[in-house]
This record gives C-alpha cells, sequence and structure tokens, in this order.
C-alpha cells in the first residue's frame, strides 16, 4: 500500500462508524425548508450531500480543507525554486484534511509518473475522430475509453466486499489522474501541432510535466500550470462536475464512467467552458472595435448589447459566490506578479478594464444575484499572454484540474460508503396541489 493510500485508509475508515453514529442519532433533525422556487430552480441552496474534501462560502469564497485560496498558495510544498503551489498538494489535502511535506508530494508526483502509461487503444480512438471535434468531446471519449483498465469494474464483476470499493477506487483515480496529462496533451498536439508529440519527462512535476508534454518549456508557464491546476480542483460538491461525477459513482459506475459524466458536465457554457467563451466573446468584442484597447464607455456599450441580445456575459455570475471569486484574485495576482512587471498585455489589460465595467451593469439589472467575476473571467488571457491561443482547448485544462477534486471525493464517497443517490422530484401538478392544501389550512409547510 503506498503511502498516501494508508494515511487516507487510516483517517477516512473509522470516520465511516462516526457518520453511521451521527446519522443514527441526529438523521431526523432539520438542514432546512426547501421552497417551491428552490426546486424550481436547480435546488440552489439546498444541502442535499455530504462532501469532505472543501467548502465553498458565498462571501470568502473556496476553502479546502479550511484553507483559503490565499494560503493554500503559501503554505502547500512548492517545487524546487518554484513559487507556486504543487497541485500534488492540494489532492495529498483534499484527501487528508492535512497539509503535506515537500516529500508527500514528490511521493505523490512519483507514483502518477508511474502510472501514467495510456493504453494505445485509447489514442486509437481518438485519431479516428474527425479533426474538429471539441477538445472536451475528445476528452469525455478518451476518458471512457480507458475505462478498459478499470480495477473497480473488474474487481465487482468477480465480486468484492462493499468494504473495499474504496481501495479500487483509489486505485483507478490515481492511475486516471496520473494519466490525464498525457490524454489531454495527445489531444492538444493532434489537432493544433500536426499531431506531432512530445515524450513525457518523468523527472518533472505533474502540472510541469503537463506543460512540457503540450510543449510550452517557459518557467513561467509551468508556475501558471501549477497555480491553474490547483485553484481549478475543486469548488465543493454541488456544482455540475462534482455533482455529476458523484451521482454516477453513487450507482458504483467505476471512476472513468463517473469521471466522463463530470467533463460533459463541465463542458456546459454555465460551468467550465465559459472560459472558453470569455476568450471568444472578448476577442469578438475587439474585433467588432477595430482592434486595440477598448475604452471602458466602448466595453460598457459591448456589454449591454450583448445583454440586450439575450446572452450571458460569460466569466460573470455564480450560482453560490457574492463576491468577487479568489481565483479571480490569485490569476490577477498572477499577472502583477509575474507578467506586468515586463510590460502591459493589452488581453490582460482588457480583462482588468472588464473587472471595473461590469459588475456595475451587471449590478444594475436586479435580477442577477453575482454581478462578480468568477474564476473563468481571467484564466484564458493568461493563457493567450503565453502562446496557447487554441482557447476550444481550455475546458481540458480545467478538466485535468478537476480531476483531483471529484476524485478524492469519490475515493471519500467509497471509503463512508455513501449509498446510490436518488432525491425525489414531483410534479407540477403535485406542486400546485401542495399549495391548494397550504393554502385551505392556512399553514406554510
Ligand atoms: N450575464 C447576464 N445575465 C446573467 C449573468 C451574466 N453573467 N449571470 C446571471 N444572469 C441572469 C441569469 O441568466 C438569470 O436570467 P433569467 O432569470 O432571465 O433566466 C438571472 O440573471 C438570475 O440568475 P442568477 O440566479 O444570478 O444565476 P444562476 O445561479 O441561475 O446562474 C451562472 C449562475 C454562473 C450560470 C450565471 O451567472 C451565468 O450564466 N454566468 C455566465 C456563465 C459563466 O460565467 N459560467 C461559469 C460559472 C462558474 C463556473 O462554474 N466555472 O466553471
Amino acid at each position: 500500500m503506498d503511502k498516501l493510500k494508508e494515511k487516507f485508509a487510516s483517517i477516512a475508515l473509522p470516520m465511516k462508524e462516526e457518520v453511521k453514529a451521527l446519522i443514527k442519532e441526529h438523521g431526523d433533525k432539520k438542514l432546512g425548508e426547501y421552497t417551491v422556487a428552490a426546486v424550481y430552480q436547480g435546488m440552489k441552496g439546498m444541502i442535499g450531500m455530504v462532501t469532505e474534501t472543501s467548502k465553498l462560502d458565498a462571501e470568502e469564497g473556496i476553502r479546502f480543507r479550511g484553507f483559503s485560496i490565499p494560503e493554500i498558495r503559501e503554505k502547500l510544498p512548492k517545487a524546487p525554486k518554484g513559487t507556486e503551489p504543487l497541485p500534488e498538494g492540494i489532492f495529498y489535502l483534499m484527501l487528508t484534511g492535512e497539509i503535506p511535506t515537500y516529500d508527500d508530494v514528490l511521493e505523490i508526483s512519483n507514483n502518477w509518473a508511474r502510472r501514467s502509461i495510456v493504453p494505445k487503444h485509447v489514442f486509437d480512438i481518438l485519431e479516428k475522430l474527425p479533426p474538429n471535434t471539441h477538445p472536451m468531446t475528445q476528452f469525455c471519449i478518451a476518458i471512457s475509453a480507458l475505462q478498459t483498465e478499470s480495477l473497480f469494474a473488474a474487481a465487482y464483476r468477480k465480486g468484492i466486499n462493499k468494504k473495499h470499493y474504496w481501495d479500487y477506487t483509489y486505485e483507478d483515480s490515481m492511475n486516471l489522474i496520473g494519466r490525464l496529462p498525457r490524454v489531454a496533451a495527445f489531444i492538444y498536439r493532434r489537432m493544433y501541432h500536426n499531431n506531432v508529440h512530445i515524450e513525457p519527462d518523468p523527472k518533472l512535476d505533474w502540472a510541469a510535466n503537463f506543460a512540457h508534454m503540450l510543449g510550452f518549456e517557459q518557467i513561467d508557464f509551468r508556475r501558471l500550470m501549477r497555480l491553474y491546476l490547483t485553484i481549478h480542483a475543486d469548488h465543493e460538491g454541488g456544482n455540475v462536475s462534482a455533482h455529476a461525477t458523484h451521482l454516477v459513482g453513487s450507482a458504483l459506475s467505476d471512476p472513468y464512467l463517473a469521471f466522463t459524466a463530470g467533463m460533459a458536465g463541465l463542458a456546459g457554457p454555465l460551468h467550465g467552458l465559459a472560459n472558453q467563451e470569455v476568450i471568444a466573446w472578448i476577442l469578438d468584442m475587439r474585433e467588432q472595435l477595430g482592434g486595440g484597447l477598448p475604452t471602458k464607455e466602448q466595453i460598457a456599450d459591448y456589454v449591454k448589447k450583448t445583454i440586450e441580445e439575450g446572452k450571458v456575459i460569460p466569466g460573470y455570475g455564480h450560482a453560490v459566490l457574492r463576491k468577487t471569486d479568489p481565483r479571480f484574485t490569485a490569476q490577477q495576482d498572477f499577472y502583477q506578479r509575474y507578467i506586468k512587471p515586463k510590460g502591459d498585455d493589452d488581453l490582460l489589460e482588457i480583462v482588468q478594464s472588464i473587472y471595473e465595467v461590469v459588475p456595475p451593469i451587471l449590478g444594475s439589472i436586479g435580477k442577477i444575484k453575482n454581478p462578480w467575476p468568477n474564476v473563468d473571467a481571467h484564466s484564458g488571457a493568461l493563457l493567450m499572454h503565453y502562446g496557447m491561443k487554441e482557447f476550444d482547448f481550455y475546458t481540458v485544462l480545467f478538466g485535468v484540474s478537476r480531476s483531483l477534486g471529484v476524485l478524492a471525493s469519490l475515493i471519500w464517497d467509497r471509503a463512508l460508503g455513501h449509498p446510490l443517490e436518488r432525491p425525489s422530484s414531483i410534479t407540477t401538478e403535485g406542486i400546485k396541489k401542495k399549495i391548494a392544501a397550504m393554502e385551505k389550512t392556512g399553514t406554510n409547510g
């Protein structure tokens, strides 16, 4: 058993009894009163599942096991001479609740490198797809093609005791995380670099090796990848990619299939695909305004026009957050620290101007609950700066990172023996009847 697995088992398995006792003693306590509006409007705010890895606060943003984004940037181990956290560290933190040492993350790096071989049939399947297949579709296909390797599925077929589910889920998750950068880099190089691929360098950490296989060797791009893959990893359990992974996993679909479902959700423009939409929207605006740096008045006019056309402003708004996303702020800080001292970047400057212009406009509309930027408002402009201009690919980067959070959660789900998720639904007719009964008795609920 590798050290991380041993540690996880020593923390998670005893907790299963604790949770059982908690349900027995307090299972009938109410967590909230749900309204008709909440049922119709995407269950926002309902506490409907348990997620151990992170918690999102509307005002403050995400905390991974209690640590905010600035805290993880400071406390998680860095590569030698590195300045940004290694994503291996956030995985360790989410799984165990503890800040790892440098040796701990090095061991995970080596562990993932050992697991990174991708079977040939996955590349063969990708080769057969029309070259214009969206990279997220290719990513989903590749992950489900990798399912041939699922140890969980093989063991289940043979027949295993429930208490071992978490173990096979851990092994599949580690193998999948080890393989994802190779799969993603293959998609990128096939689509945008004439199918010329770059061999992995197992001496590099997970993020730096990914940058290398994508074809980006600048030190600052490696820094960006480490930060990017860390801050996109998790956003508690209710977001579409995390929830889809959890839901599908609850049917005991193996981690490859559950993660494919999560990635299909991430590919939606209201979720992860917003990162490509942001850049597409900014580039369209710049083109329509004749190029160069638009004034704030021009941006404001363009924002109003987009809203009048019945579209959303990508990168702004959030289902839970009610303030600027600290993941946006961390990327702003990256721009200030590593790029701006060498000179302004037009696109990144536009991102800063949009940040000044959009919130008051969205705020003035009234119905929008959060006029502030989310993570996707910033990420694309940083990637463009370093020469990754193929914005259709951006959500795949997000997906590689998101594997860390949703798979850590899936391991926890299996360790605690969470059951099949199966909420109830109601018809509109049923709601009307309930309302009529309430009105008759003068009650509300
Ligand atoms: N631009 C224009 N209108 C917006 C808006 C925006 N950025 N954000 C919300 N609205 C609109 C909604 O479309 C909705 O309109 P209708 O009542 O006409 O349907 C109304 O304001 C109320 O929406 P809300 O309650 O404030 O927001 P939701 O919780 O329903 O949705 C979204 C949250 C993130 C989906 C929404 O803010 C949005 O569409 N934003 C733009 C897309 C985006 O950036 N998505 C990424 C989110 C973060 C993430 O998951 N990253 O991966």
